[in-house]
């Protein structure tokens, strides 16, 4: 499909590991990767889908307003959410789940978003620095090159020092590349040399467009226009992932400036919930994907690199206990105060603030019965 001469891999969709003299120099990263590294890779993979499949199973059960699945973009996820070292800054879109879980991120705050319940505010200070969810295509990376430029003015780029040089990995999608926002992003990225990856997932499809109309060129060639060094990977291959993310951010925390990837994956379920992609897609795609499905793949890596039975059977019980418990958790949720919506409208007592909430409470009590 939308593969290159240029798209990077070290994983057959067989399991089997890729040797290329255009991959040589991402073996160190993968190379230092622990059996136990290894297995945190599959393992939140199985977890994040499971789980990601219960909320879509919630969302038809009328306990959430909309789920926007991750299906089939677990390895882009997983790999890059773990190349990030613990003080980067991460700038999400609105599917990235997996890297969420990742940095600490409690999944029943993105429930809470989706059920309505909050307005998807969690404090990026208490989940590993991922930041807030945005549904505007493509703003957050205004925001993440922003932080990069004010990361460079603080002089925490090219120390040499790892605990203070920090980079920002910043997701979007390929729908997103056709929007102002992404590419005024590479302009200041570029101008200021920010320590910032763009993280592409081109999963083939923005609602019902597909990335063909986007773009006649694949979408790594544009960042090069702009001066940002690219690439292209096989983004459902985790090692392939995980390596480039991991090298990009090295150079764009010693001072190499803004770097970009884009990651071929695929969108297996739908847009959201509520998006029908039968009506737009055909099946012969969906089954070439299937057959490259990061999961899968990556289990059969692991089977061939001799992992027991038992480890599968043991990873597949978890992620079943975490979708029980994000269910059993959503179900005893509770709605917000009505005085919640007072507290957040300014950072200081507000006196506008105060006298409605007074009325609200007035109004209530005015009620038989009434507090
Ligand atoms: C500024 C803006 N325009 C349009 C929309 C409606 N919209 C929501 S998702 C989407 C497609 C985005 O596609 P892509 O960037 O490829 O991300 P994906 O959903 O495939 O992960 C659009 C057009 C929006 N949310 N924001
Ligand atoms: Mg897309």
């Amino acid at each position: 499909m939308s593969y290159t001469p240029e798209t990077l891999q070290l994983l057959a969709p067989d399991g089997t590991r890729v040797v290329s003299d255009a991959t040589e120099a991402y073996l160190p990263y993968v190379d230092a990767l622990t059996e136990q590294q290894l297995r945190e890779f599959y393992r939140t993979m199985r977890v994040i889908r499971r789980f990601d499949i219960e909320a879509g199973n919630l969302q038809r059960q009328g306990q959430l307003a909309l789920w926007i699945p991750s299906l089939g973009q677990e390895a882009a996820q997983v790999g890059s959410g773990f190349a990030a070292r613990a003080h980067d800054h991460i700038f999400p879109a609105y599917r990235e789940h997996a890297v969420g879980h990742i940095r600490g991120l409690d999944v029943v705050q993105i429930i809470k978003m989706l059920r309505g319940l909050t307005h998807g505010g969690w404090n990026p200070a208490e989940t590993g620095n991922f930041h807030l969810y945005t549904l505007v295509i493509g703003s957050q990376s205004l925001h993440a090159t922003g932080y990069a430029m004010g990361v460079r003015f603080d002089g925490l780029v090219g120390t040499g020092d790892p605990e203070k040089d920090t980079a920002v990995l910043v997701y979007f999608g390929d729908g997103a590349t056709s929007q102002g926002d992404v590419n005024e992003a590479f302009v200041f990225a570029q101008s200021y040399q920010t320590p910032q990856v763009f993280f592409l997932q081109n999963n083939h499809w923005a609602i019902s467009v597909p990335v063909r109309v986007q773009s006649r060129t694949p979408l790594f060639h544009r960042p090069r226009g702009f001066g940002i060094p690219s690439q292209q990977i096989d983004g459902n291959d985790v090692l392939m992932s995980y390596a480039a993310t991991a090298a990009s951010l090295d150079a764009a925390r010693a001072g190499e400036g803004p770097q970009f990837i884009e990651a071929l994956t695929y969108r297996m379920g739908a847009h959201t919930t509520s998006d029908d992609p039968t009506k737009y897609r055909d099946d012969d795609e969906l089954h070439y994907w299937q057959e490259r499905d990061p999961i899968a793949r990556f289990e059969a890596y692991l089977r061939g690199l001799g992992e027991s039975e038992a480890f599968f059977t043991e990873v597949a019980e978890e992620a079943e206990q975490f979708a029980a418990e994000a269910r059993a958790r959503t179900l005893a949720l509770e709605p917000p105060s009505a005085e919640s919506m007072f507290a957040h409208v300014y950072s200081e007592p507000h006196p506008v603030m105060d006298a409605q909430r007074q009325a609200l409470a007035d109004f209530e009590a005015s009620f038989e019965g009434g507090a």
